[in-house]
């Protein structure tokens, strides 16, 4: 299916299916069943669950229940097409916790790694030797194999220990992989399964919509010199972590997305030895024991691999972030320095220049250009012809500027001028004709006024495309289309943890799958495309973690978590808080950006961490009030029990979630909360830290104790933070820093506080 290629990611439609009917009308459902009940006649879990599945079907006589995956490693059971009649029955069997129906899915450099700082010479890419032998499994649409950006020139031999397979398919041969694409997988089975009948147009790993090819390369991308979307971005592009190596596990479809495939895809990653995984999708939000992703990334991350999801693309409305699961990376989008330009050199001399992204060199020079009250906001395509034929045409803010763009790349116009505020049309639009987007009562715009009310004819312009400016201002802000917390799956941990490139990320493309297009309708290929979405932003964290993980073997996926949360920016270039293009260009807040915006080579020596194992993740969860059956399809495994619980997790932020309805809990409105923690010196040696707390509206807050003397490295020490306040009326955001600072201020260690009544 084809996307405009700058538009969001954010929903995977499948409205073309059609359902096959069947005499028997079955469905996809994944069954949850506890291992440690399996009968010893059998000789494996597959053998197991195949049995059962044929004691459903010996009434059925036309047809038998199907299976179509056993899982061991992301959860403990199979998923299989089951009719109503055999669905119940599956109760009574032995070994069953619980049953639930197939889900869809959705999804949601050149320059980047400058951004953030990353350089040969010091920090985290020299201390991670580049990410070398860690690997990074990417759960996408599959993957384009012979772009330059998976090509293995530098790479040293795979990892011994690496398990993966690069299976054959169409137009894919298992040869096609090599020491940078270590691994190549695909899983259709449930997609197939709910879609009967359905056809498979590229039945392999191979990607034909362009977002896995994307989003790997930006984790992971080798070196390739002169890389740009149709001249924009030019330079070297390369993942983040160059050297780490990809395996591509295809579950994303151009006809859908079902979970029981993206569950396949974990099993096998977690089975094959990857690091890191990188999902840049997700099922909206659902339930902790209901989400395939936050219950196959548990067992993940209990062996010790960091899961990276992307947030969502359904900000900038609050409580819209999904994976709000504790064991999780959620990550959020920023926009960073880099503007696409276009140059406009007025008739008088005079050059300004403006956002642009139109792919062509087009040569636009000394064109009449019409400023005219009646076409001024570009709503029809016929008074656009008329009154602009062969000529530049101003356009207002006073409609949509995809609207306006529409019209004007159908028009006879030669091409225009854009006056437009809307942050997601600045963030993800498409520019398919001559066009120049300005900013409302900017500068530029200024100029451009003076010249046309100044000079009352004759007036002209030429446009020049294809530049790229650096060092914009201010850098990074929020992204306005990025999901914003409270999670509402699991209100008690703040989400997203932090925030990371998303917007404009150049990054590799299939040649065939359409790059941009210009008005004639006219599909223009590229090596490299420009897409934005949390999509982007979530492998950008999966490669810096792979770098950590390749610095710091022996840390756990929370300790490289906290150490990249703890670390991260709150300023952006102008010295100011971050600000939030998504609210009016306010301050964001923690609930926008989490921790604040990745910076990776101060994650590499965070001072302290916040460790968290599975045993804690747990108890957390036994605080939750799920029933046993619930917690089982999460854990798993009666190697669990609730025996202690706590609502307190060991989380490098802090989150208090009130109920302004809940008149227990409060006194006149005045709450109370204490949080326990506790931090691990990671640094070199002994290392005292003192506590600074900034000042939060409504509350008060403090912490015990608020100097923490560490004698040796890796040694714990625990402390309390305690708030006290109320909100007051209304839905409020209050929120604050807690941050350890050790002596000569050699590491500071950040993490964010938030009271909120959303
Ligand atoms: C895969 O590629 C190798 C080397 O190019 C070739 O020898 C082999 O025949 C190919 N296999 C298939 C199934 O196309
Ligand atoms: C896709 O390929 C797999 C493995 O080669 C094969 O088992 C399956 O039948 C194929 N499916 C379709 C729909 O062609
Ligand atoms: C402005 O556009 C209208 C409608 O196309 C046209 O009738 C009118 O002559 C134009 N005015 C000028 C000053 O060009
Ligand atoms: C108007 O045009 C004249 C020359 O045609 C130029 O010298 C003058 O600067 C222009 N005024 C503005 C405000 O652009
Ligand atoms: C003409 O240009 C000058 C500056 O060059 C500006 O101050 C003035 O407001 C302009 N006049 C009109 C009518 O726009
Ligand atoms: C405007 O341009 C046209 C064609 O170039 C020319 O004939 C006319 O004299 C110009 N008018 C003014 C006021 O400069
Ligand atoms: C779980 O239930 C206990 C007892 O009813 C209650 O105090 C607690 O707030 C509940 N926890 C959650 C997360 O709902
Ligand atoms: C508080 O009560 C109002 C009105 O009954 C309800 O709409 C809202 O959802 C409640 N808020 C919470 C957080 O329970
Ligand atoms: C400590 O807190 C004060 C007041 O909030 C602030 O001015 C100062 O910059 C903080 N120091 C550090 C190292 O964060
Ligand atoms: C990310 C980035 O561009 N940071 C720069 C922003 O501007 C400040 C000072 O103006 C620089 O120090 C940062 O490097």
């Amino acid at each position: 299916m084809a996307l405009p290629s700058h538009m969001l990611f954010h929903a995977w439609l499948f409205i073309t299916l059609h359902f096959v009917s069947s005499s028997v009308q079955r469905s996809t459902y994944l069954v949850h069943m506890n291992k440690a009940d399996m009968p010893q006649a059998f000789s494996s879990h597959q053998h197991w669950y195949a049995s059962t599945l044929q004691s459903l079907g010996a009434t059925t006589t036309t047809t038998k229940p199907a299976l179509l995956y056993s899982y061991d490693h992301a959860i403990h059971g199979f998923s299989a097409s089951l009719s109503p009649s055999e669905r119940i029955k599956l109760k009574e069997l032995t070994g069953f916790i619980s049953v639930q129906p197939d889900i869809p899915a959705y999804m949601e450099t050149t320059h980047t790694y400058k951004f953030l700082s990353l350089n040969p010479d010091s920090g985290l890419w020299p201390a991670s030797d580049y990410g070398k032998d860690v690997i990074i499994g990417v759960v996408d649409t599959g993957i384009w194999p012979e772009s330059k950006s998976f090509n293995d020139d530098g790479m040293t031999d795979v990892p011994m220990r690496w398990k993966g397979e690069c299976e054959s398919g169409s137009s894919f041969n298992s040869s096609m992989c090599n020491r940078k694409l270590i691994g190549a997988r695909f899983f259709n089975k449930g997609l197939i399964a709910s879609h009967p009948g359905i056809s498979i147009n590229m039945n392999s790993t191979r990607d034909t919509a362009g977002h896995g090819t994307h989003t790997s390369s930006t984790a992971s991308g080798n070196y390739v010199e002169g890389a740009s979307f149709f001249g924009y971005g030019l330079g070297t592009a390369r993942g983040m972590a160059p050297r780490a190596r990809v395996a591509m596990y295809k579950a994303l479809w151009d006809n859908g997305a079902y979970a029981s495939d993206i569950l396949a895809a974990i099993d096998s990653a977690i089975n094959d030895g990857v690091d890191v995984i990188s999902l840049s999708l997700g099922f909206g939000r659902i339930p902790l024991y209901l989400d395939p992703v936050a219950i196959a990334s548990f067992a993940a991350v209990e062996k010790g691999i960091i899961v990276s999801v992307a947030a969502g693309n359904k900000g900038p409305d609050s409580a819209t972030v999904q994976h709000g699961a504790p064991w999780l990376l959620t990550v959020g989008a920023s926009a960073t320095d880099r503007k696409f330009a276009g140059t406009l050199r007025l008739g008088n001399g005079v050059t300004i220049i403006g956002m642009s992204l139109f792919p062509e060199n087009a040569i636009i020079q000394d064109i009449p250009l019409v400023y005219n009250d009646t076409i001024y906001d570009c709503d029809s395509t016929q008074k656009l012809s008329q009154a602009a034929k062969d000529k530049i045409v101003l356009c207002a803010n006073t409609r949509d500027p995809t609207i306006q763009i529409f019209n004007l790349c159908e028009s006879e116009a030669a091409g225009g001028i854009l006056i437009t505020d809307v942050t997601l049309f600045l963030e993800a639009g498409d520019i398919l004709c001559p066009v120049v987007v300005l900013s409302p009562n900017s500068d530029e715009v200024e100029t451009l006024m003076n010249y046309l009310n100044n000079n009352s004819s004759n007036h002209s312009v030429s446009m020049k495309f294809q530049q790229t400016i650096y060092g914009g201002r201010p850098a990074p802000v929020v992204s306005t289309y990025t999901s914003r917390g409270p999670s509402m799956d699991l209100p008690g941990v703040l989400k997203p943890d932090l925030i990371a490139p998303g917007s404009k990320i150049l990054a590799a493309w299939p040649p065939n799958v359409r790059a941009a297009a210009l008005r004639t309708g006219l599909a223009l290929s590229s090596d490299f495309n420009l897409v934005t979405g949390t999509s982007m932003a979530c492998p950008h964290a999966a490669g810096i973690a792979a770098l950590l993980k390749g610095a710091h073997p022996e840390w756990s996926p929370a300790a490289i978590r906290s150490a990249m949360m703890t670390t991260a920016t709150t300023l952006d270039n102008t010295s100011s808080y971050i600000r939030d293009m998504g609210n009016n260009y306010e301050l964001a807040t923690p609930l926008a950006m989490g921790a604040g915006h990745v910076d990776p080579n101060k994650a590499l020596d965070p001072g302290l961490v916040y460790d968290t194992t599975s045993m804690d993740y747990v108890k957390f969860l036994c605080s939750m009030n799920y029933t046993e059956e619930q917690f089982l399809t999460i854990t798993r495994s009666s190697t669990y029990d609730c025996s202690s619980s706590s609502q307190d997790l060991n989380y490098p932020s802090f989150f208090f979630a009130i109920n302004s309805n809940d008149s227990t809990s409060s006194q006149n409105g005045m709450v109370a909360r204490e949080f326990q923690r506790e931090v691990t010196n990671v640094g070199d040696g002994a290392a005292t830290y003192k506590a600074n707390l900034t000042l939060m509206d409504g509350f008060s807050v403090s912490v015990t104790p608020d100097v923490l003397v560490f004698v040796e490295k890796y040694q714990k020490l625990t402390f309390a933070l305690h708030m006290e306040g109320g909100l007051g009326e209304g839905k409020i955001v209050s929120y604050g820093f807690l941050t350890w600072v050790d002596d000569g201020e050699k590491h500071i260690v950040r993490s964010p506080i938030v009271a909120t009544n959303i």
